[in-house]
């Protein structure tokens, strides 16, 4: 590896690079020690109590959860570690059958967007809530790259309870980012794009793009109490591409800071068109004096459509508001609020250190990592240490806010994280590694491989003010041989690190769900202690709830038939119902009437063009059914919930369009009701 690095520092550094990332599987290649078969690379690094300190005992719960995201498959997943046991996947932007969340019509609504119902999206960066600037384990944000979205998911419940659409924002990669107190989630668009008014970009030609297309970065506002998220304003910022992002701590607490490439702003074949300057930019924003200029009259208004979509505590269903403008702030008018630092080519991470004063900018095509000052940033800012200015923004002069840059590091540096005693750790992800490096002198200290290909890593708590340098995960791009063979495919995969001591040391490999981008890690009791056990009945506002088994009841209204259903071991009431016609709606809204933990109930009906709902203890859920022709339809829970779930089924029989058969319902043999006459038991 010493040879290649230094063959590509000898060449043009950029055709090189570029070579390297191309080449990139040759290069993994290299570090294997056999062809495969075997697990190729294993044994190297692998220490010899590896086992013993990833084991967690049957019956024994783990020391820390940590949040992948799910990446192209839209949901993040909860693994605890050290075991890499997978406890839970949060559906967030997909359509989940396994709960039925985006199916049933509770939560379908938490998919609506100015494009209509998108229920994928590509989820990258989990980021927990802070206190202080610490998790808290309140809440994780998480990002729709997609079709741009924030979403929040509740870590009492582990569900997710809102989501929000982001105008003027196309690749909402940049985000969410969330201030030291969640003052504000801050999110920013990977593509500029021509200011969207209606939902879906303007209509403007691609030879503007110079003139017209721009960047936005989106403010929004967390509430304290409940988590509620409100989008204050928006920055319209130049028409670069807005890559990464990370907010300030400690004395930058003030500031959140971007990676941007693209400063070329090219329209089309970015890999030469956004590779031509030497240096882009790291932008960095002062929210606190935006927040100010905003409340302070600064901010203008313009017309925008993006949907809101929020699942109300009481009835556990999501409600989609269209919000149909939006604020906005424009660096130019406002002194003081941003500024540029040239940053090498391209650069992907921008990582700020536990004691807030370093910033890491990994140039995924730059053979150094530099490292920024904030106290240097702010003499440079009183100085005017300028480069000229862009669209109006000051650029500050490399020189005059960089700390250092550390040296040969490894090839394609994407992210860094932090311990809390003095060192950084970067992913490499040509040369398949992660290196840990000293803040203060810049220096390696220690590499390890990994494989193959790493993208982000991340340390409990890593990106906060209180690390928890223990253990490092590395989730990786690309698998081949590290799994039995599955095909063509094979699952991602994340490597347990541990980081405790000087050298880093192999412990485990996991495989992931879809592709981890980011993922965030936190001490259990932060978040166990407060996880719902079910939900309380008498709190259930659900206007479909039947919350005893006498308030069961199935009623026409035109060619809707409602049913109020109730389901505890190891029933349904009703479970026999006739008089539905083919063609009519039927709403079964299903409350689950147990009291005690874990014991949710499935619903399905045969035939459905829909999944089953997984209904919690003492919520209603419902599941929408069109019947297309006449017949007797077997209906059942779906989760093994007693020793009698196979007896929890029941029947709906669907007579003819306009036939005469009245609706009835009953549950055991002697009830036969007929609405209005008598009820259920
Ligand atoms: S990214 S592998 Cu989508 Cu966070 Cu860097
Ligand atoms: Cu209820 Cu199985």
């Amino acid at each position: 590896m010493e040879k290649l690095i230094s063959k590509f520092k000898n060449a043009a550094p950029k055709a090189a690079l570029l070579m390297a990332i191309a080449a990139g599987s040759a290069l993994q290649g290299c570090t294997k020690t056999d062809g495969g078969g075997n697990g190729g690379a294993t044994s190297d690094a692998l220490s010899s109590d590896a086992a013993s300190k990833v084991y967690v005992a049957p019956g024994k719960h783990d020391e820390m959860y940590s949040f992948l995201s799910g990446g192209f498959n839209g949901q993040v997943s909860v693994y605890g570690l050290p075991s890499g046991r997978l406890l839970k996947i949060i559906p967030v932007f997909s359509q989940h059958a396994e709960n039925g969340y985006g199916y049933n019509e509770e939560t379908k609504a938490m998919l609506n967007t100015s494009h209509g119902f998108v229920p994928w999206d590509d989820l990258h960066h989990p980021k927990l809530s802070r206190a202080n600037g610490t998790t808290d384990g309140r809440w994780l944000f998480v990002n729709g790259n997609n079709t741009p979205r924030v979403a929040r998911i509740d870590l009492r419940t582990f569900e997710t309870v809102e989501i929000m659409e982001i105008p003027n924002s196309a690749g909402n990669h940049c985000s969410p980012y969330p201030t030291n107190n969640n003052e504000y989630v801050i999110a920013g668009t990977r593509f500029s794009v021509p200011l969207d008014m209606k939902g879906g970009t303007g209509d403007v030609s691609m030879d503007k793009y110079e003139e017209e297309y721009r960047g936005s970065i989106s403010f929004i506002k967390v509430d304290k109490e409940q988590g509620d998220m409100e989008l204050d304003f928006q920055i319209l910022v130049p028409g670069f591409d807005y890559d990464l992002a990370n907010g300030g701590k400690g004395p930058s607490e003030d500031w959140v800071f971007f990676t941007t490439y693209n400063s070329e702003k090219s329209g089309t074949l970015k890999e030469i068109g956004a590779s031509q300057n030497d240096k882009d930019y790291l932008a960095a924003i002062n929210w606190k004096l935006a927040a100010k200029y905003a409340k302070e009259g600064k901010a203008k208004e313009m017309p925008a459509n993006y949907y809101h979509n929020k699942l109300d505590k009481n009835t556990h269903t999501a409600k989609s508001t269209v919000k149909k403008k939006v604020r906005y702030l424009l660096p130019e008018d406002c002194p003081g609020m941003m500024y540029l630092l040239p940053a090498p080519k391209s650069p992907h991470g921008i990582d700020v250190d536990p004691s807030g004063e370093f910033m890491v900018v990994s140039g995924k095509l730059a053979s150094a990592i530099p490292v920024f000052s904030f106290s240097k940033m702010q003499e440079a800012i009183k100085n005017k240490q300028f480069d000229g200015e862009k669209n109006g923004i000051p650029v500050l002069k490399y020189e005059s806010v960089l700390k250092g840059e550390v040296k040969e590091p490894g090839l394609g540096p994407l992210h860094t994280e932090f311990d809390g005693k003095g060192n950084a750790y970067t992913s490499m992800f040509v040369s398949s590694e992660v290196v840990k490096w000293k803040l203060n002198e810049l220096k390696v200290v220690d590499r390890i491989p990994v494989y193959y290909s790493v993208g982000h890593i991340v340390i409990p708590g890593g990106d906060t003010k209180e690390p928890v340098g223990k253990y490092l995960v590395a989730m990786n791009k690309i698998t081949k041989d590290r799994y039995l063979p599955t095909g063509p495919e094979l699952a991602h995969s994340a490597q347990l690190i541990d980081i405790s001591g000087e050298k880093m040391k192999m412990l485990l490999d996991f495989p992931t769900v879809a592709e981890p981008h980011y993922a965030q890690a936190i001490m259990a009791d932060k978040i166990a202690p407060n996880s719902v056990k079910f939900h309380k009945l008498d709190e259930n506002k659900h206007p479909g709830a039947a919350k005893k088994e006498s308030e069961a009841n199935v009623t026409r209204k035109g060619n809707k038939v409602i049913v109020k259903m109730t389901s505890i071991r190891s029933h349904f009431t009703p479970d026999n119902i006739e008089g539905v016609q083919v063609g009519d709606t039927v709403l079964f809204h299903v409350t689950n009437l147990e009291q005690d933990w874990d014991v949710p109930h499935g619903f399905a009906v045969m035939g459905a063009n829909t999944s089953e709902t997984l209904i919690m203890p003492g919520a209603t859920q419902t599941l929408r059914w069109v019947p297309k022709k006449a017949g007797v339809y077997p209906m059942y829970c779906t989760d093994f919930c007693s020793a009698l779930h196979q007896e929890m089924q029941g029947y709906v029989r669907v007579s003819p369009k306009g036939s005469n058969v009245p609706i009835k319902f009953s549950t055991g043999k002697k009830k036969q009701n007929i609405p209005g006459v008598a009820s259920a038991k």
